[in-house]
C-alpha cells in the first residue's frame, strides 16, 4: 500500500427506507408521523455526517429499501439524499441487496452524477479520486434477485496496484442464524480475498468482524424498526491516514431507539414500589435516548409478594396505560410498547417441586418438559396433542424454542397460582 494519501468515508447499509414499525399501536398522529418518518430522518442523519465530517465518500451496502417494490416516495427520498451529498462533495457507491434487487420495480429516475450503481452482472469497479490523485478502489455487485445463494467473494478481484481496496458486500458472514444465508462466505474467504476494506451489509446488528488487514465491518441498519433490533442503530464513519491504517467509528443514526427494560419485584412490598420504579426506569430510559424518542418494552420480573397482587390487575390498562399518559406531547417520548409480567410467586419452585402431592407432580411435569433433551420438539409434540390445536398449529409452527420456554414457564406459574389458590 504505497502512495496512499489520507481519506474518510462513511459505510452505511439496511437503510430499509419506508419499512413500518412492527407491533405497535399508536393513535396520536404526531408521533405516528415520527415513526413513519423515521427511516428517511436516519438516513439524512448519515449523509449530514458524510458532510460534516468531509468525507470523500459514502459507502450503501444494500437494503437500501424494505420491499422490491419499492415506494416512489423511498426512491426520492434516496436520490435526494444521494444528491446532497454529491452537492458536497462526496461522491456515492451503492450496491442492492435482498431486499431490494435489480429485479424489483423502480422508477426511472435519473442518478445525479457522482452516484455509482452496481450491476448484478459482474463484480465491477470503480476507483475514487480527489483532485486527480486515486484514493481508492471500490469494488461492488447489486443483487440481480432476491435469493442468491453463492458465495461472491470469489468474483472480487483486486486489479493492478492501486493504494485501498474496498469491496461491498451484501450477504451473510460466518452463517449467522439470524438472516437469510444469502451470499453466505467465511471470514477466511474475506481475508484472502486481497481487500483492505469489507464494507457489508445484511446483519443488522453492527459488529466490528475483524480490525484490520482486512478491516471488515457491518454497520447495521440505520434505524431499529421493532423490539428485535434494540439500541443504537447507525453507520460507520472511517478515517484512512496516509500509511493506510484504518480508523472506524461507530456513529448513531436512529431517531427512534427500542428498549427492553426488566424490573425487578423482589424487594418490593406496595403498588407504589412498583410505580415509582416503573416511572423511574422510563426515565432512565428517556436519558439514555439522549433527546431521541424511544419505544420501551418492559418486562416485570422476580419472585415477590406483589405477583399475587399482579394477578389482580390488566397491566396494559392499569400500568401501561398510565405510563403513557403526556407521552404525545413531547419529541423525546418513551412509548411503553408493551407490560409483560412474568413475576412468580413468593415460594421456593424448587422446593415444592419435591412434596408428593398434585401440585408437586405439576411442577415436575413442566420441569420435565423444560429439560428434555429437545424442549422446542417435545413442547411442539405436547400441543399438537391438545383440540385447539386446529387452530393454532401455523402461528406454533412459527414459534421459536425460546418462545415455547417462555410459554411453559407462563403456563407454570398460572397453574401455580390457581392451585395455590385452592
Ligand atoms: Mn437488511
Amino acid at each position: 500500500m504505497s502512495e496512499t494519501v489520507s481519506f474518510t468515508f462513511v459505510h452505511c447499509a439496511d437503510l430499509h427506507l419506508d419499512s413500518p414499525f412492527e407491533g405497535l399501536q399508536v393513535v396520536d398522529s404526531r408521533m405516528a408521523a415520527t415513526l413513519r418518518d423515521a427511516t428517511f430522518k436516519a438516513f439524512d442523519q448519515v449523509i449530514d455526517l458524510a458532510i460534516r465530517e468531509r468525507a470523500d465518500f459514502l459507502l450503501v451496502a444494500g437494503d437500501v429499501y424494505d420491499g422490491a417494490d419499492r415506494s416512489l416516495r423511498a426512491q426520492l427520498k434516496f436520490r435526494d439524499g444521494l444528491r446532497r451529498a454529491v452537492e458536497a462533495g462526496v461522491q456515492c457507491y451503492v450496491a442492492y441487496g435482498n431486499h431490494d434487487p435489480l429485479s424489483g420495480w423502480e422508477a426511472k429516475l435519473e442518478m445525479p452524477p457522482g452516484v455509482h450503481i452496481f450491476g448484478g452482472e459482474e463484480v465491477e469497479q470503480f476507483t475514487v479520486r480527489r483532485e486527480g490523485v486515486t484514493l481508492a478502489q471500490v469494488y461492488g455487485i447489486s443483487y440481480p434477485v432476491r435469493e442468491v445463494r453463492e458465495n461472491l467473494v470469489p468474483r472480487f478481484k483486486r486489479q493492478g496496484k492501486g493504494p485501498f481496496a474496498i469491496g461491498i458486500l451484501h450477504g451473510n458472514v460466518g452463517g449467522n442464524p439470524n438472516h437469510d444465508n444469502y451470499a453466505p462466505c467465511k471470514v477466511e474467504n474475506l481475508v484472502a480475498s486481497n481487500m483492505d476494506y469489507w464494507a457489508l451489509g445484511h446483519i443488522h446488528a453492527q459488529q466490528i468482524m475483524r480490525e484490520h488487514d482486512p478491516c471488515i465491518i457491518y454497520p447495521g441498519n440505520t434505524q431499529g424498526r421493532s423490539v428485535r433490533e434494540l439500541g443504537a442503530r447507525g453507520c460507520y464513519l472511517v478515517r484512512v491516514d496516509d500509511i493506510g491504517r484504518l480508523t472506524p467509528r461507530f456513529v448513531a443514526t436512529d431517531v427512534v431507539r427500542w428498549f427492553l427494560q426488566e424490573v425487578d419485584i423482589a424487594d418490593m412490598t406496595t403498588w407504589d414500589d412498583l410505580l415509582n420504579l416503573l416511572s423511574l426506569t422510563k426515565e432512565e430510559v428517556r436519558a439514555a435516548a439522549q433527546g431521541r424518542a424511544a419505544i420501551l418494552r418492559l418486562h416485570l420480573t422476580g419472585r415477590g409478594e406483589l405477583h399475587a397482587q399482579l394477578r389482580r390487575v390488566d397491566p396494559e390498562r392499569d400500568l401501561a396505560l398510565p405510563l403513557r399518559e403526556s407521552e404525545t406531547e413531547r419529541p423525546d417520548f418513551v412509548w411503553v410498547e408493551s407490560l409483560q409480567n412474568r413475576t412468580r410467586p413468593l415460594i421456593d419452585i424448587a422446593k415444592r417441586r419435591r412434596e408428593p402431592d398434585f401440585l408437586g407432580d405439576f411442577l415436575s411435569a413442566a420441569e420435565n418438559l423444560r429439560t428434555a433433551e429437545n424442549p422446542g420438539a417435545t413442547l411442539k409434540e405436547v400441543l399438537s396433542g391438545r383440540p385447539e390445536h386446529r387452530l393454532i398449529a401455523p402461528q406454533i409452527d412459527q414459534l421459536t424454542d425460546a418462545d415455547l420456554l417462555t410459554f411453559l414457564t407462563d403456563a407454570e406459574t398460572l397453574g401455580l397460582d390457581l392451585l395455590l389458590e385452592e
